[in-house]
């Protein structure tokens, strides 16, 4: 049985919408699914507005989903603080909030969110408190992909939700009448979203010489300049449509977070990037290219490779080298072509796996629930 509680989220939009895109779901999630009061603490309404619609940009105070959403402006304006407090990504508290914190006389729960990794140092740090100035203490929070993580951001009923869609093809056929979309029979479907990324050129040549026709959906975003560069165009607008050889490739505007799920369901193959997008394409069971986002030093390359280990673990020699060989291109930029040929010979193989993935994920908890629990038992 867990506790009712008031829970603050803190979210600076470093850039792009991982990090709200994050918040917003868990927030939205503990609400529904655990009966929590969530507060919502962003620093940059007009990212959050971009996925969420119907949010203004400007309002101090906001409320949607059930979940208050409040503009975290640079003048902190003071506030009571929640029972458990979570800083996202290691953003930096308000000094006066800490202080009510240390001073409020309650037991608060105070956690830091970290970015998902699958490197394997990750089991042993998580949930580990670190003592603070003023007798505070903060726990680390480590989503992950193996049991002793805090486990992946999953709605209750979401593999129900995505199942019965994908069952249905008048469901499919359906949201993609929404966006004015006709797919014929045995045309692979295949998302981008992506940063800049020189692998695409490469990618779009092999799709376009491919015996069996492709065609490509694009919500509006950072890949367009280079696919408009690969149609030789300057550059490329929402409902735009162009044809080269089996290849057809159609621009889609930014959607919502439900529709973007749908978008991932429906097709055959996603390229996703970030830390969001690259978990909602695994819960969709479809095979996928993950776009990492690029760290100093090439830290980066540590966690793709922590993440492809755990992935490919029980997946035969043939695909597994396939699989890494296409990432590998796709994330360095060189010889995308040649590594999507080779894959496609174990497009059958990948897709299983892709399913069978997912289900593994499932048995390792959620997120949300995990965040509830660890308060209940704290407490
Ligand atoms: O936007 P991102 O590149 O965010 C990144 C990453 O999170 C990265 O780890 C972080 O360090 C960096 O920001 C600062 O990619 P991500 O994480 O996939 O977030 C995209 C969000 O946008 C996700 O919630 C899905 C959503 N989305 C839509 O709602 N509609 C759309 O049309 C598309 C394409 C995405």
């Amino acid at each position: 049985m867990s506790v009712k509680a008031s829970w603050d989220i803190f979210c600076v939009v470093v850039d792009n919408y991982g990090d709200i895109g994050v918040t917003w779901r868990l927030a939205r999630q503990l609400v529904a699914e655990h009966g929590q009061r969530v507060r919502l603490w962003v620093d940059d309404l007009n990212t959050f507005s971009r996925l969420c619609p119907g949010a203004s940009a400007t309002a101090d105070q906001q409320w949607h989903e059930g979940v208050e959403v409040r503009h975290w402006a640079p003048d902190w304006p003071g506030a009571e603080p929640a029972d458990v407090v979570i800083e996202a990504f290691a953003c930096q508290l308000p000094t006066a909030y800490i202080e009510a914190m240390a001073g409020s006389g309650r037991r608060i729960l105070w956690l830091n969110l970290e970015y998902l990794s699958a490197e394997d140092w990750v089991v042993g740090c998580h949930a580990l408190p670190s003592m603070q100035p003023d007798g505070l203490q903060k726990y680390f929070f480590f989503p992950g992909f193996e049991q002793g993580t805090g486990g992946l951001i999953r709605e209750g009923d979401l593999l129900a939700r995505r199942e019965a869609f994908q069952s249905d093809p008048a469901l499919r056929e359906a949201f993609l009448q929404s966006f004015d979309l006709t797919v014929q029979p045995g045309t692979r479907l295949l998302s981008l979203f992506a940063y800049e990324n020189q692998a695409v050129a490469g990618w779009l040549d092999a799709l376009a010489a491919d015996t069996r026709s492709s065609h490509l959906l694009v919500p509006e975003g950072r890949v367009l300049g280079d696919v408009a560069r690969w149609l030789g165009l300057e550059s490329l607008q929402t409902g735009d449509c162009h044809v080269r050889g089996a290849l057809q490739i159609t621009v889609l505007p930014f959607m919502t977070q439900n529709q973007y799920d749908m978008l991932l369901w429906c097709c055959d193959f996603n390229a996703v990037r970030g830390e969001e997008s690259f978990i909602r394409a695994q819960w969709a069971g479809r095979s996928l290219v993950w776009h990492i986002y690029p760290q100093e030093e090439d830290a980066h390359w540590d966690k793709l490779n922590a993440f492809l280990e755990l992935y490919l673990r029980d997946l035969a020699p043939g695909p597994t080298a396939a699989l890494r060989a296409f990432w590998n291109a796709w994330n360095s930029g060189q010889g995308s072509g040649i590594a999507w040929s080779a894959m496609l010979e174990y497009e059958t193989e990948l897709r299983a796996h892709a399913e069978r993935w997912t289900h593994k994920q499932v048995a390792n908890g959620d997120l949300a629930g995990k965040l509830v629990f660890f308060y209940t038992d704290w407490l």
